[in-house]
């Protein structure tokens, strides 16, 4: 789900702030590249925020109905296990799920979308009252769709699927995330305060195909055409992951020595990117500039350093949120197909403040 479809006005009140600090800003000779901050109406521009709550959301009608009230058995299908991100949304449905007196089998697909396909079937053929499922990549739709043939109602969390495939309101109840288009753009604004609106970025993205990994592409890069000195030199696939962020770091620094910021769509990309270029005597913060998303508890350690300049929080923290959604769903109440969270976003200012709470 691309939320530009639905959210023209995030759009609107992004340019409408930028439009407004234009013509601010100032040079930054140690960028390199054309243009200058002058250039540049990012610079000077507010955290654009969250987005407005997306209008025209359809109520999910057509999908399987939940028929218990209580007593219900419930399954959640998680795509990986490998990220601290990962394991605090785990946790936090896994707490919620004993604190409602559910009970809640838990599958761990291990990053593979193999692995999650044939979890998923799995879990079908248990029959549980209720599926949650938090998606590898939007590819993932067709079984899905099987879950919703076996009546099974399906609850999306943190990542979308494939509409053409899985129709939301009737293959799946609800899909609920951030707003992985405006966390693009926040992070674009934050990119640009950090290097003044002048900047050789190279672009860890996440896993190929994972909606948070399209969108955070689409409203960093949207944000930055408006700023002539900002380019991306280069985009790749980090996997989401630490490891992977480091090696395609590694690679990409030294494909492009005259890069002078990373993008990462997540904090453990970021970390890695920030070994990466300690390890060739970059020093993040000073020569190089590392923006990302998540607001894990190493990222904001990493900002509170000056190694990271901001992450813009992409909460993991979905159980409350997820068995409201059903317990409504139970009671007949009205569902939006998508739920949007409420981020805020961590800088020097904020990020030390939130390390205890951080997971
Ligand atoms: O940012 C990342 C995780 O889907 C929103 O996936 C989620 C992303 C999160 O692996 O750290």
């Amino acid at each position: 789900m691309h939320l530009t479809k639905i959210a023209p006005l995030a759009t609107i009140a992004l340019l409408a702030g930028s439009l407004a600090a234009c013509g601010s800003g100032s040079d930054n000779s140690a960028a390199g590249g054309g243009g200058s901050g002058a250039d540049c109406p990012l610079v000077k521009a507010a955290d654009p925020g969250n987005s407005k709550a997306p209008s025209g959301v359809p109520n999910s009608a057509n999908a399987p109905k939940l028929t218990k009230t209580s007593g219900y058995t419930v399954a959640f299908s998680q795509n990986a296990s490998n990220n601290p991100w990962r394991l605090a949304e785990t946790a936090s449905m896994k707490d919620e799920a004993s604190k409602q007196g559910v009970k809640l089998t838990v599958t761990d697909a291990n990053n593979e979308q193999s692995k999650q396909i044939a979890d998923i079937k799995g879990l079908i053929a248990q029959k549980p009252d209720v599926l949650f499922v938090a998606p590898i990549t939007e590819q993932i739709a067709n079984v899905i769709k099987a879950a919703a043939a076996a009546k099974i109602p399906v609850f999306l969390l943190d990542r979308d699927v494939d509409h053409a495939v899985a129709k939301p309101g009737q293959d799946y109840v609800s899909v609920l995330q951030s707003d992985f288009i405006q966390e693009g753009k926040r992070a674009a604004v934050q990119m640009a305060k950090a290097t003044k609106g002048k900047a050789k970025i190279i672009e860890l993205e996440g896993t190929t195909g994972a909606s948070p990994a399209i969108d955070r592409k689409k409203g960093f890069d949207d944000a930055i055409k408006q700023c002539k000195g900002m380019k991306i030199v280069s985009s790749q696939d980090g996997d989401f992951t630490r490891a992977k962020g480091q090696s395609v770091a590694e690679t990409l620094l030294q494909s492009h020595p005259d890069a002078t910021a990373i993008y990462a769509h997540n904090d453990e990309m970021a970390l890695g990117a920030i070994a990466a270029a300690k390890a060739i005597g970059r020093q993040p913060g000073k020569d190089i500039q590392i923006v990302s998303i998540d607001g894990e508890k190493d990222g904001l350690k990493a900002v509170a350093a000056g190694d990271l300049y901001a992450t813009v929080e992409c909460s993991p923290r979905f159980g409350t949120k997820a068995f409201q959604a059903l317990k409504d769903y139970a009671a007949s109440k009205p569902i939006p197909t998508l739920i949007i969270n409420s981020d805020q976003l961590f800088d020097k200012a904020n990020a030390a403040d939130n390390v205890d709470k951080a997971y």
